[in-house]
């Protein structure tokens, strides 16, 4: 595959789709526009999972076995906050605070996400262009039976037990993309747009809720290809299939092609899975990431549909 590569991402499966196709083709030739909606400020800190975890991911340093955070990490100033009653629900490690506190920095000197991003990617050799959906704070929370709650508190201090009815974006309307997500979905050399199989509902919606970012999909010339994040009926990490089942939408590719009705051109789905009334078109692979190689053969699957849905 020679021209670029955009992948809307976020979580963790998001970033191991994105470290597959690194491996696959030049990692220049890849964007990332990632999910900004999970993130939040904590202790007065800025906090970007999505970025972190892709960072993280692309540069090596990512704990594999935990999904998010560093690999090697040292807890010493949670065990000092804790003796302080500090709120300890969500942890930051003693390597992974140089992020928020680098980040919270910046932001104060009045530099935008994008260029903060940009500037970490560089500092930790990652070739990857990483650019947040908007550089504009919009913030994910769920309508719940235990009430309203933001993002981080739903996923992380209640574990995505309380049963969601509702979703919403809050700051998407007046949000903008960041530079160069529009320039990177209409640029004649991007050959293939994949969706990551990250969380629809959480991870890919708050994307497609900042304006202009949909429209452009729909009027993109390169094909649109997602890769389904539901195996066997269920999300390989994460809420998905509970919270599916929670909003009424069966867990199975045909939700997930529906939910993404307008854009899609073709979707990646899991052997494992019926693809009884897929109205698109699809292909069928092992879309297990355990191993790097799995990483890689799931990138590649993803951009032969694109290539194939492209002639
Ligand atoms: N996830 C957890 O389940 N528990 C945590 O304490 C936690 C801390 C954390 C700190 C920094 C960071 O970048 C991510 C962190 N995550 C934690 C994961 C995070 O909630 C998720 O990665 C995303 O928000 C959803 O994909």
């Amino acid at each position: 595959m020679t021209g670029r590569v955009v992948v809307l991402t976020g979580g963790v499966g998001g970033a191991k789709l994105v470290l597959g196709l690194a491996h696959l083709i030049a990692p220049e030739a890849i964007t990332a526009i990632v999910n900004t909606g999970d993130d939040f400020r904590h202790l007065g800190l800025a906090i970007s999972p999505d970025i972190d975890t892709l960072l993280y991911t692309l540069s090596g340093k990512a704990n594999g076995a935990q999904g998010w955070g560093r690999e090697g990490e040292t807890w010493q100033f949670m065990d000092a906050l804790r003796s302080l009653g500090g709120e300890d629900w969500f942890n930051l490690g003693d390597g992974d605070l140089a992020l928020h506190i680098e980040r919270s920095a910046a932001l104060a000197r009045g530099e935008t996400l994008s260029a903060i991003t940009r500037r970490f990617g560089e500092a930790w050799g990652v070739r990857t262009r990483m650019l947040p959906m908007s550089d504009d704070p919009v913030a994910t929370h769920l309508a719940t039976d235990i009430g309203d709650l933001p993002f981080q508190r739903y996923f992380v201090e209640h574990r995505c037990a309380p049963a969601v009815g509702a979703i919403r974006f809050d700051g998407a309307d007046g949000a903008s993309p960041a530079p160069g997500v529009i320039e990177a979905i209409r640029d004649p050399a991007t050959r293939a747009i994949l969706i990551a199989p990250s969380n629809p509902y959480l991870s890919v919606d708050p994307i497609l809720a900042v304006p202009g970012i949909r429209r452009a999909l729909e009027a993109a010339e390169a094909p649109i290809v997602a890769v389904s994040p539901i195996v066997g009926g269920k999300a390989v990490k994460g809420p998905t299939a509970k919270l599916m089942a929670e909003l009424g939408v069966a867990p199975t590719p045909a939700a997930v092609a529906a939910h993404y009705a307008g854009i899609l051109d073709g979707l990646l789905v899991d052997e494992r899975d019926a693809t009884i009334d897929l109205v698109i078109p699809y292909d069928r692979a092992d879309t297990l990431m355990t191993t790097l190689d799995d990483r890689v053969r799931v990138a590649h699957a993803a951009l032969a549909l694109a290539e194939r849905l492209a002639r």
